[in-house]
């Protein structure tokens, strides 16, 4: 990457992905000489747009005058809170991605890397999935405003380019975990979700409830791993269409065996499954064949060990999480 240093705005900064990307350029020599990292929480900005709050956002990159964006904010949640509140999904992630992609564009920033995700393909689809699927066919029920939503970024994008030539471009991670996740039992992802049920269920000597069957099956990826990734992307990677961000499709796993690693990284045993709550989608194989295009050697954080971590971390940590 030549040329002047960058002045780097993350927008959701403080976030699961945001703190791992600041734990990266922080103490992983991700912050090369001369540059300015800036990690945004809503409290700075609500980047929700109407007009009261284009302003806050065009306050903050009037402020920060970035040359380049990730850009991470949104509503974001596990599958039971998609399923209550897909409108809410829809209308926020909507207003925060237009806002921010357009307030770039006027800032002249020259380039953002915007955060898809991998429930936005489509639900009835051949696998694995890979980057020319996004727009074949509706996505699962359980999360269809998050992913329209979601899926508007990748046409924002190609907006951009064709207009203005911007080269505005997006990653689509599969199942992210890690330290600073949201361990809300309603709200949160299943992993952390079970990771704070389970550490409650020890303490309390009560059986562990997992919702759903626990066969469907998921590819989940370490959140400093993705944080690694996005640093390349943002130096390195040049196409306008998105790649995605994955383990391997032989790393896709049922998530009772998931729930098996939290069990021995908590030392606990005792789950029970509770079939009335909802599976979701059942499976969404995505393939990484792109990415290993780009990165034949990039290694992955293995999920026990990366399960581990986030737990010890949720331990030691309790007060302060999100819960
Ligand atoms: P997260 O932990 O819930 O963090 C969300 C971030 O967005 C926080 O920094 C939050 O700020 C900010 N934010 C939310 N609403 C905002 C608003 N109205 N104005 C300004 N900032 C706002 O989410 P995450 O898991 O890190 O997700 C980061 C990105 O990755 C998202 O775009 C998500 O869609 C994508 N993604 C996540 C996963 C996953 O499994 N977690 C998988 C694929 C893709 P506050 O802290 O101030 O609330
Ligand atoms: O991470 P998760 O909530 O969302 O995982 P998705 C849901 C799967 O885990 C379902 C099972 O099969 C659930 O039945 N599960 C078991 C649990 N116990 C629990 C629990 O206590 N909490 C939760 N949350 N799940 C999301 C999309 O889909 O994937 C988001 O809705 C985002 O938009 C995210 O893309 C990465 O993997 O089903």
């Amino acid at each position: 990457m030549k040329g002047k240093p960058m002045r780097v705005l993350v927008t959701g900064g403080s976030g699961l992905v945001g703190k791992a990307i600041e734990h990266v350029v922080k103490q992983e020599g991700g912050c090369l000489e001369g540059e300015q990292w800036t990690f945004l929480c809503s409290k700075e900005a609500n980047l929700v747009c109407s007009a009261r709050d284009l302003q806050q956002t065009r306050a903050v990159f009037e402020k920060y005058r970035p040359t380049h964006v990730i850009h991470l904010a949104a509503k974001v949640g596990g599958l039971y809170l998609h399923m209550k509140e897909n409108l809410h999904f829809l209308r926020d992630n909507l207003r925060i991605n237009d806002n921010v992609l357009q307030t770039s564009h006027e800032r002249g920033v020259t380039k953002v890397v915007s955060c898809l995700s991998s429930c936005i393909f489509p639900d009835k689809t051949t696998y694995p999935i890979d980057e020319s699927m996004i727009h074949n066919g509706p996505p699962h029920d359980s999360n269809f405003g998050y992913s329209h939503a979601k899926r508007m970024i990748d046409i924002q994008n190609r907006g951009y380019f064709a207009q203005h030539g911007r080269r505005y471009t997006a990653v689509i991670p599969t199942n992210v975990y890690g330290p600073h996740d949201n361990f809300n039992f309603e709200n949160g992802h299943v992993l952390s979700a079970l990771m704070h049920k389970t550490y409650v269920a020890k303490k309390e000597g009560t059986p562990l409830q997992v919702w759903g069957s626990g066969t469907p099956r998921r590819q989940f990826i370490y959140s400093l791993d993705v944080a690694r990734l996005f640093l390349w992307v943002l130096r390195e990677y040049d196409e306008i269409d998105p790649i995605i961000l994955s383990v391997g499709e032989e790393e896709e796993l049922p998530i009772k065996d998931a729930v098996e690693m939290i069990a021995d990284a908590l030392d606990f045993k005792g789950q029970i499954f509770d079939t009335s709550k909802s599976d979701g989608q059942m499976k969404k194989t995505a393939s990484n064949a792109k990415l290993r295009r780009y990165l034949p050697d990039f290694t992955f954080t293995p999920l026990s060990e990366g399960i581990k971590k986030t737990c010890d971390w949720f331990v030691n940590n309790y007060d302060i999480a999100r819960t």
